[in-house]
């Protein structure tokens, strides 16, 4: 087993190396008490497991949990505001809620220990990286009822860096206070990292050549392009960030110094990978929709909650010596699949190829329109600076060949100015879907 020199407070060899029998086993006995807990105290649960005719006797080893509901964002919307709580409100301590493009929030909460949990697990995952308490960690994720922001901050708090809690916004300000500072971590969005490097690049100062060392970005898909393009700007090693709200918040899963997938933290969290359509667990290797259930959560336990995210599992060991399992690097989600002429395509597939076109800047939109019965792409892409627009024409033509010929689909491209494409502040938006007609 090979690790680096990990920060012992949060680096719980017994718990990330251990043997995968002795893993399931915790889990079996965590799953049964986190079955009780809401059958007995969340009538949700209760209606939903009698609907199917189970009990939490039901369950005797960890392959029954198929036997039990999933669980949904509707489910979550249903019980809004506080009745999937599995404790008394005056055990609650916080309160998030995610945006919710359309009517309520969902609303999720917290007691005391589950603050705790998410602390310790979000120390795990920034030790995962090579961070330690001498790092001094600059968060640019949004603070407030998104749980981006506290999430990371706890995390990085108990672990004992120096934390500044910049949250999203104010682009100039985040680069002065990065290099003032000599921030050695940055955590953020991908696409609002990369607005922030830009402007350091802007107002010339080179964040490249500083301190800043590891990047730690998630709560959106980000293709390795990406990655490759924020580590060389910014002079780091990127990280992913997996999490969501209705489990946790970022921290649910990791990056390690491999970056090879994302281990999912198995003493807290059960993950299945699902068929969509069939509903039915797949193997470790096969593409499908991630469902997670929590194991530990004491406000607001979770009963396979279909995420939407889409993924595969691999439970092979990792060479940094960790046990747990990972997911791929999520691509998307199922309601953001596109389906253009036939073709199945993410945004982050696109992404990747796009950031490897030469002439271009990393920004981009992509907007979709009907045309007869057919979905039509167009990508909005943005040259660099120095070019003259009368190449426009001919960069357009070539993205739309590298397009069609890695991933198969016919587009139409528009080379804008630089700056043309609005900036991320925080979750890009990049579809703009315009199908549906008011
Ligand atoms: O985005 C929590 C988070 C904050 C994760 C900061 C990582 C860093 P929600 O707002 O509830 O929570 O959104 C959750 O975002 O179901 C995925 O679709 C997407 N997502 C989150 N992390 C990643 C990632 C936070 N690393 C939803 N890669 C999830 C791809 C991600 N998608």
């Amino acid at each position: 087993m090979r690790h680096q020199k990990f920060e012992p407070a949060y680096f719980d060899e017994a718990v990330e190396t251990m043997p995968r029998g002795a893993l399931r086993d915790l889990q079996l006995l965590r799953l049964k008490e986190t079955l009780n807990r809401a059958y007995r105290n969340v009538p949700h649960y209760r209606e939903a497991f009698d609907a199917l005719g189970v009990t939490p006797d039901d369950l005797n080893t960890l392959e029954d949990l198929t036997r039990f509901p999933f669980t949904t964002k509707n489910d979550l919307r249903v019980g809004y505001p506080f009745n999937m709580f599995a404790v008394p409100q005056e055990d609650v301590v916080r309160l998030h809620a995610s945006s919710g493009t359309t009517g309520r929030p969902t609303v999720v909460g917290y007691t005391r220990d589950d603050v705790d949990v998410w602390a310790q697990l979000v120390a795990r995952c920034f030790v995962a990286t090579g961070a330690t308490k001498r790092d001094i960690a600059h968060i640019a994720y949004g603070y407030g009822l998104f749980t981006g922001g506290l999430g990371a901050h706890y995390g990085a708090e108990r672990l004992g860096c120096a934390v500044v809690p910049m949250s999203g916004g104010n682009t100039e300000k985040q680069v002065l206070l990065i290099s003032d500072f000599g921030a050695t971590i940055i955590c953020g969005t991908p696409s609002y990292v990369l607005n922030i490097a830009e402007e350091a690049e802007k107002k010339g100062v080179d964040l490249r050549g500083g301190p800043l060392r590891i990047g730690i970005f998630g709560a959106e898909p980000w293709s390795q392009a990406l990655r490759q393009e924020l580590e060389s700007r910014l002079g780091i090693r990127a990280y992913d960030i997996y999490g969501l709200s209705e489990i946790m918040g970022p921290g649910v899963a990791m990056e390690c110094t491999e970056q090879c997938g994302l281990h999912g933290w198995e003493d807290h969290f059960l993950f299945e990978v699902i068929d969509s359509e069939t509903m039915e667990p797949l193997p470790p290797g096969e593409e499908g929709e991630l469902v997670i259930t929590t194991l530990t959560k004491q406000a607001l336990p979770m009963i396979r909650y279909r995420t939407r995210d889409i993924t595969r599992l691999s439970v092979e060991p990792c060479a940094c010596g960790r046990t747990h399992a990972r997911i791929l690097r999520v691509a998307g989600r199922n309601d953001d699949m596109m389906i253009i002429r036939g073709v199945n395509v993410y945004p982050s597939q696109l992404e990747s190829v796009m950031i490897g076109v030469e002439g271009f800047s990393p920004h981009y939109q992509l907007v979709l329109q009907r045309e007869g019965n057919l979905d039509s792409l167009t990508i909005e892409v943005e040259a660099n600076p120095g070019i003259d627009p009368a190449h426009y024409g001919a960069m357009a033509k070539q993205m739309r060949h590298s397009i069609k010929s890695i991933v198969g689909v016919s587009t139409r491209v528009i080379v804008l100015g630089p700056g043309e494409i609005p900036r991320s502040q925080g979750k890009a938006v990049r579809v703009r879907d315009l199908r549906r007609k008011d």
